[in-house]
């Protein structure tokens, strides 16, 4: 295949130029070396569960139309996507286990360099959790809800937890249809067990189990990943950084950090900036040490302490080809194994850090709860030894665009900056949306792959026009970091919304574009909706809200699993290839007309970008009508009670507009 490497994105598109030139391989090398993709795998309907196959299905029916056990494509593929959520659910939720053993540790006094910020958010989880906080000690209260979380995964009775924090209405739907997720772990298992040979042959009540195993992601392992990482290192609140290649450091020692555990890049970070390293550092002529992250750990860091982020997933060859890479460090999950081989172009050192991720050849450095400060520390004395290794000649650091960016909008934060510090609310949100000022919200979120080159910039486009259609967007994970790149997450950018949408951001003084935060903060996404809903105006449940789910460039089986987590949270969710399990049409229709009937979300595989943005814009007038709050526009004569209603609508918008909150909140926050 013949790549341009002239356009948007021109930074990357300069490291890789300088990748070819020099004869070193990239993921797009390897992407382009793996054409034509197996046809089969593509559609789902290649099946390898048992050793009588691997099984094809032939979609042209010139082929055999069953695998050996007589499996039929509609189960081959239900089960290849169950097991794509369980996969994603593993990984997200795996994270949230390390993280509540943290929490416990902490609580225990067993973790040096740890402690617990958000204590506020510490007595939200002990409510949903029904851990007593009456006259304990912080650390009671912690161990206790570190516990309780832990035994989320594994309690041999019971659901999840935060399921009860999602509207009723709500709960009661899964409740009917039996899907209210249990113990983590057993979802997960189950999925494996009933997608092996010879189990469930039924798709629907395959795809059935696909949603509860989603459901204990979203409102399971994610969510204590989250609520837990905030608890420990605080919850975000907007905050100023820079996003883009031109974050690294010409004059400094480099160290990127990435995957996805804070535990791993906060102690980095603190470690970094210990004086007696600092004076190390100076030692060798550097000016200091530069830290950037790379991935959902690089939003980790942004959010919470504007720590600059390097790039997404498919920019980590690139970061590393600055050449100026002293170390990068890792964690899980995202991290491409060709990084390794790459690193060896240049002095830079790639060392991982958890027991569940090694990558051979390169350096380990393990780090657990109780050495974390320490083995920090050694990374980064690591990095300052390495830097007289640093070939000058092989530098280059893109210096074109660098972007601002304000991020840290947490569902909190949307709470707080729309409705005022004394008077956080939603409210003036869903005003907002009945008034139509803002027409619905989107989340654009997940992945970057290396499926696009760097020159197609989908999240800019789809998110761009979504903002112009007054659709206020909320982004995590590397969709996030590609609009932060682009420049698209200061507040200037509301000139390029819609004017109702840029009246609401200029009033309040926020972005058309929202950062959330990493993949596993999209429940809370799942939290701004459920209040959404509670607030009032807008129905009673997730499904009644005028909003939609977005993921254009999704690669990672993470992203399925949430793509599917907010569809059976009653979310219309849209991917931008084409669907996964086409080779079964049947199953196809299920998940993408079936289910609105039965969860009230419903998927979409449409690889246009432009039918992407038709699509959330249907969907949301389809939902403001269902709703009744488009009827102003269909109406041509006005009798008198219309007029009256219009006026006491109009009375009631112009009181929105002067909110004290909004008025107040005009000031920045950082
Ligand atoms: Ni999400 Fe984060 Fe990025 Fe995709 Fe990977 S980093 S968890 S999986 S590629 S968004
Ligand atoms: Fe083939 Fe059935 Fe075995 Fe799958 S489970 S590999 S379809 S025989």
């Amino acid at each position: 295949m013949t790549r341009k490497f002239e356009g948007a994105d021109q930074e990357s598109l300069d490291l890789l130029k300088k990748m070819k030139d020099r004869g070193i391989e990239s993921s797009y090398d390897r992407y382009d070396a793996q054409q034509p993709q197996c046809g089969y795998g593509k559609i789902g309907l290649c099946c390898r569960h048992c050793q009588m196959g691997p099984c094809n299905v032939d979609p042209f029916g010139r082929g055999p139309q069953r695998g050996v056990c007589g499996a039929d494509a509609n189960t081959i593929a239900a089960r290849h996507f169950v097991r794509y959520v369980a996969a994603g659910t593993a990984a997200h939720s795996d994270h949230g286990r390390s993280v509540a053993q943290l929490l416990i540790a902490v609580a225990r006094g067993e973790a040096k360099g740890y402690r617990i910020t958000d204590t506020k958010k510490l007595f939200e989880v002990a409510k949903v959790f029904d851990v007593s906080t009456k006259d304990r000690k912080i650390e009671e209260i912690a161990e206790e809800v570190g516990e309780m979380a832990l035994a989320e995964f594994g309690k041999a009775y019971g659901t999840q937890r935060f399921t009860t924090r999602a509207p009723i209405n709500r709960q009661k739907v899964w409740e009917k249809l039996d899907i209210t997720p249990r113990a983590i772990d057993r979802e997960v298992t189950e999925s494996m067990h009933r997608t092996g040979m010879g189990t469930d042959q039924d798709y629907k009540n395959l795809i059935m189990h696909a949603c509860r195993t989603s459901l204990a992601d979203g409102w399971g392992g994610a969510m204590i990943a989250t609520e837990l990482q905030d608890i420990l290192f605080g919850t975000p609140k907007p905050t100023r950084g820079t996003a883009n290649l031109g974050v690294i450091k010409e004059d400094e020692i480099n160290i990127l950090v990435h995957g996805h555990e804070p535990q791993m890049s906060e102690m980095v970070a603190v470690a970094a900036s210990d004086p007696e390293l600092l004076k190390e550092a100076r030692a060798t002529g550097a000016k200091g040490i530069s830290i950037a992250g790379v991935c959902c750990t690089a939003a980790e860091m942004l959010m919470r302490h504007g720590i600059p982020l390097a790039g997404h997933m498919k920019m980590q060859e690139m970061a590393i080809a600055t050449g100026a890479i002293e170390v990068m460090a890792v964690d899980i999950q995202c991290v491409m194994q060709g990084n390794e081989e790459l690193s060896r172009h240049y002095h830079t050192k790639i060392v991982t850090t958890s027991s569940k991720a090694k990558i051979a050849g390169a350096e380990h450095i393990e780090i657990n709860d109780e050495n974390a400060y320490e083995k920090g520390k050694e990374i980064v004395r690591m990095a300052i030894k390495n830097y007289p290794n640093r070939d000058k000649s092989k530098v280059y650091i893109p210096k074109g665009k660098k972007s601002d960016v304000v991020v840290g909008f947490t569902h909190e934060t949307i709470k707080y900056m729309l409705g005022g510090k004394f008077r956080a609310s939603y409210r003036p949100l869903n005003d907002n949306i009945m008034n139509g000022r803002i027409r619905g919200v989107a989340g654009v979120v997940g992945c970057t792959s290396s499926i696009s080159w760097p020159d197609q910039l989908p999240y800019m486009d789809l998110v761009s026009a979504l903002i112009a259609n007054n659709i206020l967007v909320v982004q995590t994970g590397c969709a996030a970091a590609e609009c932060a790149r682009e420049g698209m997450m200061v507040p200037e950018f509301m000139d390029k919304a819609g004017d109702g949408l840029r009246e609401v951001c200029e009033a309040v003084g926020m972005p058309p574009v929202l950062h959330a935060g990493s993949c596993v903060d999209n429940s809370r996404i799942l939290i701004s909706c459920s209040e959404m809903a509670r607030e009032g105006g807008l129905g009673n449940d997730i499904s009644d809200l005028p909003v939609a789910g977005v993921c254009l460039d999704w690669m990672h089986e993470k992203a399925l699993a949430i793509g599917q987590y907010f569809v059976s949270s009653g979310v219309f969710t849209i991917f931008g290839t084409k669907s996964p399990v086409a080779g079964a049409p049947e199953v196809d229709k299920f998940l993408c007309e079936g289910l609105e009937n039965i969860v009230g979300g419903k998927w979409a595989f449409e690889p246009d970008v432009n039918k992407v943005v038709k699509l959330v814009i249907d969907h949301i007038e389809k939902k403001r009508d269902a709703l009744g709050i488009n009827v102003k526009k269909e109406r041509k004569l006005y009798d008198m009670a219309d007029r009256r209603a219009l006026d006491a609508e109009n009375l009631k918008t112009a009181q929105a507009g002067c909110e004290p909150g909004i008025a107040h909140s005009h000031q920045k926050k950082d």
